[in-house]
């Protein structure tokens, strides 16, 4: 009862064919699928974005796809267009399974981002997941899906921030690694008690 399950943005945009294609990002469904059966709660996230949202390039005069630009909170990287509310790309893939317990949808405000399923990019705005896993009992976070290196790193390296005890199943993740990125959130994690499996 103590344990959930954190399925991050396994959706149409970050899978192969998608604006914001992660390799292998659609490899992650099936392990994911068997793993639901496990936790008594699940919890799905989706990248939700407004058009003409603050971390896309096409936001940004004279900028191009995976620059970044200083906003007010810091430095962000600039993204193509993607997870636009309501589009196709925002979808979940079909071949995921959706019965998870509840949806978390985050940066969907224009002029911050939220890699994490705890609190947008300027670390302070909560989303609420906290509440919900806290009233709900759960002290163990079992992380999965895309990507490693953003949303799932972001979200882990906040849960154990929160005090959650949490591990990350890495055949069951993708990731983008953008200039190290990957590296660099693997030893990020692990410094903060992330365990993998
Ligand atoms: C993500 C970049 C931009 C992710 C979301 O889900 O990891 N990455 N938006
Ligand atoms: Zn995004």
């Amino acid at each position: 009862m103590s344990k959930a399950l954190l399925v991050i943005d396994v959706q149409n945009d970050f899978c192969p064919g998608g604006a914001l294609a992660v390799p292998g990002g659609d490899e992650v469904i099936a392990p994911i699928n068997e793993m639901m059966a496990d936790f008594e709660t699940v919890v799905l996230t989706q990248d939700w974005h407004p058009a003409g949202h603050s971390s896309f390039a096409s936001s940004h005069a004279g900028k191009q796809p995976f620059e970044t630009a200083e906003l007010d909170y810091g430095t962000q990287v600039l993204w193509p267009d993607h997870c636009v509310q309501n589009s196709d790309g925002a979808k979940f893939h079909p071949a995921l399974r959706v019965d998870g317990d509840l949806i978390i949808r985050k940066g969907f405000r224009t002029a911050i981002d939220s890699y994490s399923a705890f609190f947008e990019n300027d670390q302070v705005t909560p989303t609420g997941l906290e509440g919900y896993l806290r009233t709900r009992g759960i002290k163990e976070l079992t992380l999965v899906g895309l990507a490693t290196d953003f949303c799932v790193a972001f979200s882990a390296m906040d849960a154990r921030r929160l005090g959650f005890d949490v591990s990350v199943v890495l055949d069951a993740c993708r990731a983008i690694d953008l200039d190290g990125s990957l590296e660099t959130a693997l030893n990020n994690m692990r410094g903060r008690g992330v365990l993998f499996s």
